[in-house]
């Protein structure tokens, strides 16, 4: 069964023009306004009313200019979990911000010649009011944006804090440099050896950069993602391989004609009988003293130099090799030399920047063999392959088995020659074992203006100086232009000039501004306590961290969940907070998708330009020209295939698009934006006020003693139903939710129909109360609005009130329904009522048409009665 199909809703009573009874445009903006009157969603910093605490995050939003449905998807989620944990009694933090420092606002400022402060701060006023219309329960009033000097100013303060405590350090390195855009990627940002906005050729140059030691915490960060239960096994499994610990060994060769040596890293210490080349990268001291001697040295490594280096691109790109004519001898095979290359496929950052090769087990350097004819040398034999026969032809065999060809290591499996190899080269003191790691440190500088500014000063006496605490916030100037390439700071006249804190004399201000991944790397804990006048107020973090709930897209599993764990890390380190790790549940959402649409002259259309038939087929809105429906795929802007939440909701309002939202597929899968699923979400709500409506003049304030047929039913459904949604809101599983509720409006309307008999009203009005308080979390607005139709005047809201409680009686079956086999045959089925005597069971089993048919002419050797379930009958005959 499709998850969809639980939700389909019952065929609408209520003929189609009867027109909207809920009047959603004056209710939703009522209940907002009333829900902020209350202050219902303010929590203190640091409470004292004893409520266990509940920090519900969802990843806060860049401010590009207006909310996507990814945004409604991602913050209708948090909402449903912050208004639950609510009514289940905890004191819920539930605040939003925006990530608002980053490169789109400096490419307005470009284009369009608006400053980045505007634009940023006009497209939140904007945003802000987009998502107040969606009725979320936040916090207001821990506001920030990331580019407010009120945040930054003590960002600045970590980033010093982290520098004392040797978690900051400024080192040369090679970066991606773009050379149009005038600044340095991470890898992730070169594209096809490209410059992901540019798209210029991305150059390799060596930079003084600041970086985060988060390589400190490597083994950490690794051993803590065992204890995080609440976080996908996908994402705990990204972030390990990130993290990339490997087991191997560091080794030195020696050079033939000198007495230099070349160390290299392997994970595989056992196949250095299989060796048949060594090669450095070309930023290696090798290839850089080869290149002053061999021009044709010196022009590999500036082509490889000009590619650019994505890890990507290493991995599928052309292997390219040039052989440097010096040789290294093998620390096991007298008087065996192997040549050493320059190759493009091995990284200066990792291991130590040179290999051994081995083809016959590793496939880049079996495609490099093949390519420039190097051996290739099988020594490790597959399991029950012939040592005599056994070669390798395209593919590198990196499977188990056992050292051949290998002198003392041969019989060994592939762990035990590791081992053996290692000790051997332990002995002979020219190499050790190691434990390597994948993940580098984190180069945080960008030379940018929209960042927040490094607080440092270089002086030509004293060196790195720190800015004092108390010249803190370095503000970034407002007067910048944008009219050349490379970072506005360092072209401004003025800013960069400052005194030496220390000496006095003449400085010059650090001009790079932090990777925006700095600023969402603790904003969690600055939401704690946002006025605090230090980075956070002890007291307060220490109440609300962890993070209980963070919610947001799989697209951040890797660098922004890292980069936060660090410096989560890293504040604990610097006294700032007390746990080590920020989110203790993590929950990523799938993606909002939709039908795509192309004109016949082959144009992407947007969904507002074509009309849907019945068939399922389109047809230009204006012209009735036939559309191709393309697939159903993430909703993006350059297919067209958006669809803008602000209309939405003019249309049919929040509760509707959320309700929608929620319903169509479990919240971790993806999902499709339908016109027609929105349309039934909005009948349905229209459906339950109708429902709520209908019991006016109803009033029955007290419980019966007893029910009939009609009003038992409905109290077992309503109970049921209570016990069902709270499972599935635990869970996750909001479409269950919302199935289970469109179930329990289908009981009410059943129940409006039945013969009238006493209690049914009252019965009525629990199902019709239950629905509202069991759906707040999902369309908060109309659960408040039947509420006030249901008690007026009693001077509650939905969102103050606790969790309904299902009468455990009530969900006790009323039958049980057993299955009875015939020598382990299904032949039928019975209801009895539960734990019925095994007599009557068996009675009501053999009396079934047609169990009795399977038993006529036989002869019942044995009865097999499981209570509750199954009844079996062997017969003979
Ligand atoms: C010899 C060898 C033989 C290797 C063999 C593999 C298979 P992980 O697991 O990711 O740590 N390597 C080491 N440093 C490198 C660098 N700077 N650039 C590119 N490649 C490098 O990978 C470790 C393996 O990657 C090492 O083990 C080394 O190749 C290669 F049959 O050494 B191996
Ligand atoms: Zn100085």
């Amino acid at each position: 069964m499709s998850d969809t199909s639980l939700t389909q809703p019952r065929q609408e009573q209520v003929a189609p023009d009867a027109g909207p009874r809920y009047d959603f445009a004056a209710a939703e903006p009522k209940w907002q306004q009333a829900w902020a009157d209350r202050a219902c969603f303010r929590v203190a910093d640091v409470p004292t009313d004893g409520k266990p605490k509940y920090y519900v995050l969802e990843m806060f939003p860049y401010p590009s200019g207006k909310i996507h449905m990814g945004h409604v998807r991602n913050y209708t989620l948090g909402d449903v979990v912050a208004r639950y944990k609510r009514a289940r009694g905890h004191s819920v933090m539930h605040p939003m911000g925006w990530d608002a420092f980053g490169l789109p606002a400096e490419n307005a400022a470009r284009e369009r010649g608006i400053h980045p402060a505007k634009w940023t701060y006009e497209n939140i006023a904007n945003m802000r009011a987009e998502l107040q219309r969606m009725g979320l329960s936040l916090e207001w009033e821990r506001e920030f944006a990331t580019c407010q000097p009120e945040y930054y100013s003590h960002q600045q303060k970590l980033f010093l804090d982290f520098l004392k405590a040797g978690l900051v350090e400024r080192k040369e390195s090679w970066v991606n440099w773009d050379p149009v855009d005038g600044t340095v990627l991470a890898n992730e940002q070169v594209i096809d050896g490209k410059g992901w906005r540019s798209g210029a050729p991305v150059e390799k140059k060596q930079l003084n950069q600041w970086f985060f030691s988060i390589t400190k915490y490597a083994p950490q960060l690794l051993d803590a993602l065992d204890g995080m239960d609440r976080w996908p096994e996908r994402v705990r499994l990204m972030q390990a391989n990130w993290i990339g610990r490997s087991e191997g060994a560091r080794l030195s060769f020696s050079l033939d004609e000198s007495a230099d040596t070349v160390e290299v890293y392997t994970t595989r210490p056992d196949t250095l009988f299989g060796m048949s080349f060594l090669a450095v990268a070309p930023e290696h001291p090798l290839a850089a003293a080869s290149a002053t001697r061999d021009p044709k040295a010196a022009a590999f490594v500036a082509e490889c130099r000009s590619r650019g280096t994505s890890e990507v691109s290493i991995e599928t790109g052309e292997k390219l090799g040039y052989d440097t004519g010096l040789r290294v001898r093998h620390p096991f095979i007298e008087g065996a030399t192997y040549p050493v290359w320059i190759a493009n496929f091995v990284l200066m950052e990792y291991g130590t920047g040179a290999i051994f090769g081995c083809p016959a087990h590793d496939q880049r350097d079996l495609d490099f063999a093949r390519k420039y004819g190097l051996d290739v040398t099988p020594v490790v034999l597959p399991p029950a392959a012939d040592p005599a026969s056994f070669a390798v032809g395209k593919e590198a065999y990196v499977g188990p088995g056992t050292a051949f060809n290998s002198g003392f290591l041969d019989g060994l499996d592939v762990d035990a020659a590791k081992r053996g190899a290692i000790e051997a080269l332990e002995k002979q003191g020219v190499g050790k074992g190691v434990t390597n790691w994948r993940l580098r440190d984190w180069g945080m500088s960008r030379q940018r203006y929209w960042g927040c500014p490094i607080p440092v000063i270089h002086c030509g006496t004293c060196g790195i100086v720190p800015v004092p605490d108390d010249q803190l916030p370095v503000r970034l100037p407002d007067d910048v232009t944008f009219d050349r390439p490379g970072n506005p700071l360092d072209h401004h006249p003025t800013w960069k000039h400052v005194d030496c804190p220390q000496c006095g004399k003449p400085a010059r201000r650090e001009t790079d501004t932090c990777d925006t991944f700095v600023d969402s790397s603790w904003y969690f804990a600055r939401f704690c306590s946002p006025a605090a006048a230090e980075p956070v107020t002890k007291a307060a973090v220490d109440h609300w961290m962890p993070v209980d709930q963070y919610i947001g897209g799989i697209e951040h599993a890797i660098l922004h969940l890292l980069y936060a764990r660090f410096f989560t890390r890293g504040m604990q380190d610097t006294g700032h907070v007390s746990v080590n790790e920020p989110f203790t549940g993590l929950f990523t959402q799938g993606m909002v998708n939709h039908e795509s649409y192309r004109s016949a002259d082959n144009r992407w259309l947007y969904p507002e330009e074509i009309e849907k038939r019945p068939d399922g087929t389109a047809v230009l809105r204006e012209t009735g020209e036939p559309v191709t429906v393309g697939r159903v795929e993430a909703m993006s802007k350059s297919k067209r295939n958006t669809i803008d939440p602000g209309a939405i909701i003019a249309r049919y309002g929040a509760d509707t698009a959320r309700w929608f939202i929620l319903s169509d597929n479990p919240p971790e899968r993806d999902m499709e934006w339908t016109e027609s699923g929105a349309a039934g979400a909005f009948r349905f709500t229209q459906r339950i006020f109708r429902l709520a409506e209908a019991l006016d003049g109803l009033r029955a304030e007290i419980m019966p003693d007893a029910f009939g047929p009609a009003g038992r039913t409905l109290r077992r459904t309503t109970h049921r139903c209570i016990a069902a949604v709270t499972d599935a809101l635990e869970t996750f599983a909001f479409n269950v939710a919302v199935a289970r509720l469109y179930e329990l409006a289908n009981a009410v309307t059943d129940a409006e129909r039945a013969a009238p008999e006493a209690g049914l009203a009252w019965a009525r009005r629990e199902a019709m109360e239950t629905l509202a308080r069991l759906s707040s979390p999902m369309m908060p607005h109309l659960a408040e609005e039947i509420y006030a139709r249901l008690f007026p005047g009693n001077g509650h809201l939905v969102a103050e009130l606790s969790w309904p409680e299902a009468d455990p009686a009530l969900l006790v079956a009323e039958s049980v329904t057993i299955a009875v086999q015939v020598m382990g045959k299904l032949r039928g089925t019975i209801e009895v009522a539960p734990n019925a005597a095994a007599d009557i069971v068996l009675a009501a089993a053999e009396a079934d048409p047609n169990v009795a048919k399977a038993l006529e002419g036989k002869r019942i050797v044995k009865r097999v009665h499981v209570p509750n379930r199954i009844v079996n009958f062997v017969v003979a005959g």
